[in-house]
């Protein structure tokens, strides 16, 4: 399966509630690669470039408002498929519609506090990661136990 890579986002509500090694921790069980980490607090700019899509929208002043409340832990995976992969294992974003098991199922009941960002396609993915991360952030290595979780 193609190569992929997918901006992660633990949201200021999952910071708070001491759920970044739950989210991480999920993820490198997967089997998903870490190639990009910071902790940071997010601009005004960079949440309304981040949510551009949705300016205008009911939810937006407060999804804006809601990001930028506090730090982030901002991350990049890597791994075959690792788009779909990773928005399984959050699941859906209405917690309530999410699947038992996936992340906000397990800990999340409302939209507007959902835990994590995750990107929804490999175009979005490519886009996010350039545009929260520089190119010498981000570290591409080989991994002793690659072979046995990448099929390539
Ligand atoms: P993010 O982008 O935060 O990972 O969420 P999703 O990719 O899973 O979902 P989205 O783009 O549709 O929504 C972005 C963000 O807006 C919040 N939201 C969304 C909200 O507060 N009310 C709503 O009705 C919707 C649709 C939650 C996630």
């Amino acid at each position: 399966s193609p190569m992929e890579r997918t901006l992660v986002i633990v949201k200021p509500d999952a910071v708070q509630r001491g759920l970044i090694g739950e989210v991480t921790s999920r993820l490198e069980r997967r089997g998903l690669k870490l190639v990009g980490l910071k902790f940071m607090s997010i601009s005004q700019d960079l949440a309304h470039r981040h949510y551009g899509i949705h300016e205008g929208k009911p939810f937006f002043e407060s999804l804006i408002r809601y990001i930028t409340s506090a730090p982030v832990m901002a991350m990049v995976w890597e791994g075959p498929n690792a788009v779909a992969a990773v928005r399984q294992t959050m699941g859906a974003t209405r917690p309530t519609e999410a699947a038992p098991g996936s992340l906000r199922h397990d800990f999340a009941l409302e939209v507007g506090r959902n835990l994590t960002h995750a990107s929804d396609t490999v175009e979005n993915g490519v886009k996010e990661v350039e545009l929260w991360f520089a190119p010498d952030e981000l570290v591409s290595w080989a991994r002793a136990v690659d072979p046995w979780v990448f099929e390539q």
